[in-house]
């Protein structure tokens, strides 16, 4: 057992090792990094023993394989599971160090783009919480997801340097490096023993270099690994690089992670990347394989592979390839090995986000990965022509034309696909994949999104944990369906009323954050109504600002009425390549610009949009929102995360029934969420029938077209071209994503909303109820879905006591 003695030895220790300094003159920076090596060094112990039991036990593992993840910071969350949170913030008090200032040093891991990415790292706190044999694969970027800056209202990108003072968690593995083969000319020649062997000339050959950070369980001595590929040109390899360009292409490989962008197709770099953590962790999953001695057919009883979205799949021909040319086992062993190991979860239904690649490129690249999707392929068709029609088979294979699809190689090739959220799948299966579910019925299944609720909850928000603590004891932190004891309280004003100050604190921090990074003055008594979440048009951030308009021209026209105050906030990152999203982003700094100025509406509306919204943002808006805006069009969001984690901190959702929107609203009742919008089948409908017509929608709605025309007119002063396309998208282009046809129902809504906060204790209660029942959208739940449906993994020692 630590102790806070041990503690403050350690400490000193390091500092003088690694700074050559005394506690006392040491800054944040530098107690940061000494804490955080003192804490891996504990944390290390039970990572060698956790990993030493896996193997002994020779029990089944899952390696959950993600082209991106963000866990954002890992000292609190660290500290918390490993059961030393307290002391080491006690510890740290008495030496007057605030442990806030020394978190606040950590550099946000920030190695992915929204939802999918912190999926996975909710995911990974999850499996290792439940302790579950399950692992991370991913890449190593140099530089994570870019830092947002607004200059004049617009996005400026900047390079995010996060490795640049080094990384306290990691471990380099040199030992377990494997290379990665490139493009080349692919013949065969016949063994000895009648194998075909692969020839491969003029390949490049690159070096993946394993970094692995310990995921440590939720006290429960268990840490897992997440393994991170960087790369490297191998020494004997430097001389075949014609040119420092060439070398650099090769070399910068894993340097940036891709900012979530459907349109940029055809990226030579982003095959390149796919290929190469899927090869290095295919490889290393099967080079630990044969350390336990066993024969082949029993691969799948202790080995899963899980595709996060299509950026893996090519995990399926990456296996068969090693299983094929360098196991040399038939076909059909093989195949039906790669079936049983692999699954693979969708996280979109917008077709211009299906992941497909031109067959050239793909042939260019990895030409050997190539040749088994045409085996597959070819395969696929000849076993389904005699069972299906000849259209629908055709519809499903995996090479059309010249090009390669994604999904329906992961869906060929594994034995489970599943959505995100229940509408989400009913979807797949009805709509989307709809000749898929036909083919494979049995394939298709749901697992609704989780969130890791010791992050999002007792870390972000301490002092509602307090309040949950003094209300219903403890069991919550480590079981979250305990907080549906708080119902119990529905009607106790006293702790209705803590849960009010708890909010009101975490508003008042919020507020002083705010003011410090934009200089923006706040009414903390004001309603928060937060918008988080990556810009996109789907996700119609628009609609909430034409609504804001609405009403701020409603206090302009009517000087005597009175709202109770609001504070809009956003944070959202666009895509460097998205114009219309950045455009976005511009209107609304600008109308910010305008109403946050503008003294004659005496500060009842504020706009708030923050800039760089990431993991470490999230945990300082969350627990201070009111309002939780989940706006997409019906059938558009597979699920939404961010949605839980607003519910969880006592937030009101004001949502469209879409993605888990609607289990949550399942979980709470209509009476304590507000709901707009048309439903899925209506929007459906109207693609059917193509009456959607906007411009009729603005011809018979005079506040439409007040709005719209305030976005031409000169009124929103230095938008003149983007305020333009914005008009142009909804008026010419016919309003892709329904906002006009859902304007007057989402400002009905809004109204709702304002009404509903006017009753102080039944607002406090609706939020009761919400905290109350998020306990259903825990990572921990979700991910045991997952081990017992489709991984068929079970916690270390759990087989012995069958
Ligand atoms: C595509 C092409 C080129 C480069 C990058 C990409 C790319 C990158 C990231 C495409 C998609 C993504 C990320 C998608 C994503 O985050 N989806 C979200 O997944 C969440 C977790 O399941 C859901 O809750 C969200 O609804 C879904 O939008």
């Amino acid at each position: 057992m630590l102790t806070k003695k041990a503690l403050v030895r350690e400490l000193r220790k390091n500092l003088q090792e690694d700074y050559a300094i005394e506690l006392e003159d040491a800054t944040s920076e530098e107690i940061f990094f000494s804490l955080g090596s003192t804490i891996k060094g504990i944390s290390n112990e039970q990572w060698q023993k956790t990993w030493k039991n896996y193997l002994k036990e020779q029990q089944k593992q899952v390696y959950y394989f993600s082209i991106e993840f963000l866990p954002g910071k890992l000292l609190k969350s660290n500290l918390l599971n490993l059961g030393l949170y307290d002391l080491v913030k006690e510890t740290l008090a008495d030496l007057a160090i605030d442990l806030e200032e020394i978190v606040e040093q950590e550099k946000d891991m920030a190695l992915g783009n929204g939802g999918l990415g912190r999926l996975a790292s909710c995911f990974m706190d999850a499996i290792a919480s439940k302790g579950l044999p399950g692992n991370g694969n991913g890449i190593r970027y140099d530089y994570g997801l870019f830092k947002q800056q607004f200059v004049d209202g617009y996005q400026v990108e900047l390079p995010d340097d996060w490795l640049k003072k080094g990384n306290v968690w990691e471990i380099r593995r040199d030992s377990k490096a494997v290379n990665v083969h490139y493009g080349g000319d692919i013949s065969f020649t016949k063994k000895t023993n009648g194998h075909l062997a692969v020839v491969a000339e003029n390949q490049r050959i690159l070096r993946a270099v394993p970094y692995d950070t310990g995921m440590v369980g939720y006290q429960n001595g268990i840490v897992n690994t997440m393994r991170l590929w960087g790369i490297e040109i191998p020494y004997a390899e430097e001389g075949k690089y014609r040119s420092i360009e060439e070398r650099r292409v090769f070399e910068d490989l894993t340097a940036v992670l891709y900012p979530d962008d459907s349109n940029e197709r055809g990226r030579f770099i982003r095959l390149a990347q796919e290929y190469f953590f899927v090869s290095a962790g295919i490889q290393s999953i099967l080079r630990y394989y044969q350390r336990l001695d066993l024969p082949a057919s029993v691969l799948s009883e202790k080995i899963a592979i899980h595709i996060n979205d299509t950026h893996p799949a090519l995990c399926i021909p990456e296996f068969m390839r090693i299983l094929l040319d360098e196991w040399e086992l038939s076909w059909e062993q093989a195949w039906d090995l790669t079936g049983k190991v692999m699954s693979y979860t969708n996280h979109t239904i917008l077709a211009e986000a299906l992941e497909k690649w031109p067959v050239k490129l793909m042939k260019q690249v990895v030409p050997r990965m190539y040749q088994i999707i045409e085996e597959i392929d070819r395969r696929y068709v000849l076993s389904m022509a005699t069972i299906h029609p000849e259209a629908l088979v055709q519809r499903t294979r995996i090479i059309q034309g010249q090009t390669i699809h994604m999904a329906h190689l992961a869906i060929i090739g594994s034995h489970s696909t599943n959505g995100v959220a229940k509408l989400h799948s009913d979807l797949l299966k009805s709509v989307v994949l709809h000749d898929f579910y036909l083919i494979y019925p049995d394939r298709f299944n749901n697992k609704t999104n989780g969130i890791a609720q010791r992050r999002w909850l007792q870390l972000a928000n301490e002092p509602l944990s307090q309040v949950l603590d003094e209300t219903i004891g403890q069991t919550w932190r480590k079981n979250p369906n305990d907080l549906r004891l708080l119902l119990n309280y529905q009607n106790d004003t006293t702790v209705l009323e803590k849960i009010g100050q708890a909010k009101a604190s975490k508003k008042i921090q919020l507020a002083t954050y705010i003011e410090e990074t934009t200089g923006i003055l706040i009414n903390s008594d004001a309603i928060f109504d937060v918008q988080i979440k990556r810009l996109h048009a789907y996700k119609r951030q628009l609609l909430n600002l034409l609504h804001i308009l609405k009403q701020y021209f409603e206090l302009k026209d009517q000087p005597n009425k009175k709202i109770h105050p609001r504070v809009y906030i956003f944070g959202a990152k666009a895509a460097p390549s998205y114009h219309y999203a950045k455009s976005i982003i511009k209107t609304i700094n600008a109308v910010a610009e305008l109403i946050n100025n503008d003294a004659t509406i005496n500060d009842q509306i504020k706009i708030v949009f923050l800039p760089n919204y990431n993991v470490s943002l999230a945990e300082k808006i969350i627990p201070a929102a009111d309002v939780s805006e989940q706006i997409s069009l019906a059938s558009k969001e597979a699920s939404g995360t961010s949605n839980m984690k607003l519910m969880l901190n006592g937030a009101i959702t004001l949502a469209t029934l879409d993605g888990a929107n609607i289990e949550i609203r399942d979980a709470v009742g209509d009476d304590n969420i507000v709901i707009f919008g048309l439903s899925e089948a209506q929007v459906y409908a109207y693609y059917e029938n193509q009456s959607y017509s906007a411009r009729e929608i603005y011809e018979n709605n005079p506040t439409i077209q007040r709005v719209l025309n305030a976005l031409i007119d000169g009124e929103i002063p230095n938008i003149e071209q983007e305020g333009r396309e914005i008009y142009d998208s909804l008026l010419v282009y016919n309003d892709e994503y329904f906002l006009l046809r859902d304007f007057d129902s989402y400002c009905a809504a809004q109204n709702k909303i304002e009404r509903m906060y006017q009753e102080k204790e039944q607002w406090q209660r609706q939020c009761l109820i919400n905290i109350a029942n998020a306990g259903t959208f825990s990572a921990d739940h979700t991910v045991q879905q997952y081990a017992d449906d489709i991984w068929h993994i079970e916690p270390l020692f759990a087989h012995q006591s069958k």
